[in-house]
Parts: structure tokens; sequence; C-alpha cells
């Protein structure tokens, strides 16, 4: 698995419209709000041009690209915590996601109904923020009654624990989100499995009217604009059209590709390449991992049995044209498990069996 997105919103105001523009699959789309019930899950594999030098020159059985999982859920409405709508059942279909992206309504179209009569892109934010931290509320809410058991028993990880969850539901009970405490990693770890929605990364897609296309450029750095409906249009052509269509509306790269930066930056991600047994692989990762948990990310084996991992950047792989050259040019360094790797790097793991 590389990471996953959970899409969330509104009902009715493009969801599965962007899960189609990004995964080109065919789902239901419709001018009602609940279309959505049972989750679209679908992978997308990551275009990279580095592998295709790569594959240029290495001339690989197999070229697997990274991927991201991307899931469509059905729509939240105010007060969904209580019921409203479809309640808020639905939400553990994104628990165990890596990031979340808002489609956010601002295009103004007549013909497409908004659950609250009026496009507001603020208060819909606003709406989704609060029904978002009434769910975790009730996650913590429930840890902190069986951590605190432990904690006043004496046990020193439910102590520390429970100094999260308290630090946590005050910030949520103060309508913020547990993304502003900016917890540290340790506090992370220790409430990682609760999955909480509000600690997870958010990206929001303001969809808006194709009439404003041009010149869209956010200043904030997990927003974007698109014009969701246009972007799926282009899941129905072939490449040359796809260029032309979006010549013709000046849009320089496509949903996915802005998507896939925009992710990569806040979440913090790089990319590795591995060529094994003739296979041309890229593999998505924590910018601060380290070779070991590279390893890991491939097969709990390798890790186990790390010996070394011979590292090169994939330019200079590209420029000798092969490993042999590169390696008589002294650029292929031999690294121990703490090296940290870099974006484009391409490693050879030796491990024993
Ligand atoms: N004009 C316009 N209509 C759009 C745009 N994006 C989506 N729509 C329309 O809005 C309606 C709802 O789109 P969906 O993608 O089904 O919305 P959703 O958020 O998945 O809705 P639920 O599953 O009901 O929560 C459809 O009629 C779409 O064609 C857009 O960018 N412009
Ligand atoms: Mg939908």
């Amino acid at each position: 698995m590389s990471f996953s997105i959970g899409i969330i919103g509104l009902p009715n105001v493009g969801k599965s419209t962007l899960f189609k523009a990004l995964t080109k699959k065919s789902v239901d789309i419709s001018n009602y709000p609940f279309c959505t019930i049972d989750p679209n899950i679908g992978n997308v594999k990551i275009p990279d041009k580095r592998l295709d030098k790569l594959a240029d020159i290495l001339n690989p059985k197999k070229l697997l690209p990274t991927y991201i999982e991307f899931v469509d859920i059905a729509g939240l409405v105010k007060g969904a915590h209580k019921g409203e709508g479809l309640g808020n059942q639905f939400l553990s279909h994104i628990r165990e996601v890596d990031a979340l992206v808002e489609v956010v309504r601002s295009f103004s179209d007549p013909d497409v109904s908004h659950v609250s009569g009026k496009i507001d892109p603020h208060s819909d934010k606003e709406t989704i923020k609060l029904e978002l931290i009434f769910a975790d509320l009730k996650t913590v809410e429930n840890q902190l009654e069986k951590t605190s058991k432990y904690a006043k028993a004496g046990d020193k990880e439910a102590i520390k624990t429970q100094h999260v969850l308290e630090k946590i539901k005050s910030e949520l009970d103060k309508g913020q989100t547990a993304r502003e405490l900016n917890l540290s990693h340790e506090e992370k770890k220790l409430i990682a499995n609760l999955n909480l929605l509000t600690v997870k990364p958010i990206i929001y897609v303001i969809n808006i009217d194709e009439s404003k296309i041009k010149n869209q450029e956010s200043r904030i750095k997990n927003e974007i604009s698109l014009c969701v409906k246009l972007e799926a249009e282009l899941a129905d052509l072939n490449p040359e059209e796809v260029k032309e269509y979006l010549q013709e509306y000046d849009i320089k790269t496509s949903a996915l590709d802005t998507l896939i930066t925009t992710a990569y930056n806040i979440l913090d991600l790089i990319t590795f390449i591995t060529f094994q047994n003739q296979i041309l692989q890229a593999w998505t990762i924590a910018s601060s991992a380290t070779a070991l948990n590279a390893a890991e990310k491939i097969h709990t084996d390798m890790a186990q049995g790390f010996i070394k991992a011979e590292v090169i950047n994939w330019q200079n792989l590209v420029k000798y044209e092969s490993e042999q050259k590169a390696r008589e040019a002294g650029l292929m360094r031999t690294e121990g498990k703490e090296y940290i790797v870099h974006d484009g790097d391409v490693i050879h793991f030796k491990f024993k069996a």
C-alpha cells in the first residue's frame, strides 16, 4: 500500500465527480444529495517521468509506479453526529486513510441543489470541520473513559495517553481540530490506534465554475481550485483530446497532477525506486525515512536481514546508462540502516534471507 486519501464534503458538491476525474472509474454521479451511500474505492497510478526515463535504459520486464488509493464516501451534513442526513457512521470508511481531501462547492450552477440552499464555501467548510470534531470528540471521550481506569491504577503508558487525550479533548471542545495542536511524533504514536479524523492532514479542493478557471492560483498551501466537472470530462477522452481540452481552458496541469503534488508536499512524502528481478518499481515513503524504513516498506524480511543499501541518484543512472558504468564512475554509494533516503534514490537492498 502506498498512501490513501479519503474524499469528504457536503452532499452534492462533486466528490464522486472528483473521484471519477482521478480514478477514471465510472461511478454514480447525480444531481441529488446522498447519491453515494456505499464508498467508492479506486487506485491511481502516480505518473513519474523519472521512472519512464529509467525504463528507457534499464528495459525492465515490468514497470510498477507507486499509487494512491482514493475513497469517496457519502456526504456529511450539519448535525450528522446527531443522525441528520445519513448520520456519520460512514466515516468509518475513511478512518484509516493517510489524508483527507475536502471538496468545497463554489460553482454556481442553479441546476445543482445545495443542501443549505446557498453557495457559501466558508460556512460549508465550518460545517464539515464541526462534524469531524464531533466525531473525534466521541472517540476521544470513549477512549478517555477506558484509559483513565488504567491511568488510575498507575500504568505509565496510560497516564501519558490520558494526558494527550485530555489535551485533544480540550482543543476539540473549543471547536478546534486536533491538527492545530501540532502534536509531537511521540504524542501521535500514543493515539495512533484511534485514527482521529482531525489529526489527518487535509487538502481543500475548491470546486469552481468553468468560467473562473483562468488565473486561479491559491496562495494557501493546502488549497487548490479546480473545475471538477471539467476534469471528470477529461476521463472520457483520449490523450490527444485531453491535451487540446487543457489548452483550450488554459489549464497547465491536470487535477491529478495538482493533487499529487499538493499531497506530497503537505504529507512530506518522497519517492524511491528499486530495480530488482527486472522489475522497476516506485515506492512512496515519508521524507524522514531511513534505508531500514524503506526496506521495511518492501518486505519485513528485507528489513530483518538488512546488510546494506546500494544507492544511486536516478539522474546519475540515466546519465551513465547502466548500473555497471555508474558503479565504475564511483556513483553507487554503500549506505547503512540509518541512511536518510532522498527523493529519486534508486536503491538495491542487500539482505540475509
Ligand atoms: N456545474 C457544475 N456541476 C458540477 C461540478 N462538479 C459536480 N457537479 C454536479 O454536481 C452534482 C453532484 O455531483 P456528485 O459528484 O455526485 O456529488 P457528490 O458530492 O458525490 O454527492 P453525494 O454523493 O450525493 O454526496 C452532479 O450533477 C454533478 O454533475 C462542477 O464543477 N460544475
Ligand atoms: Mg457521491
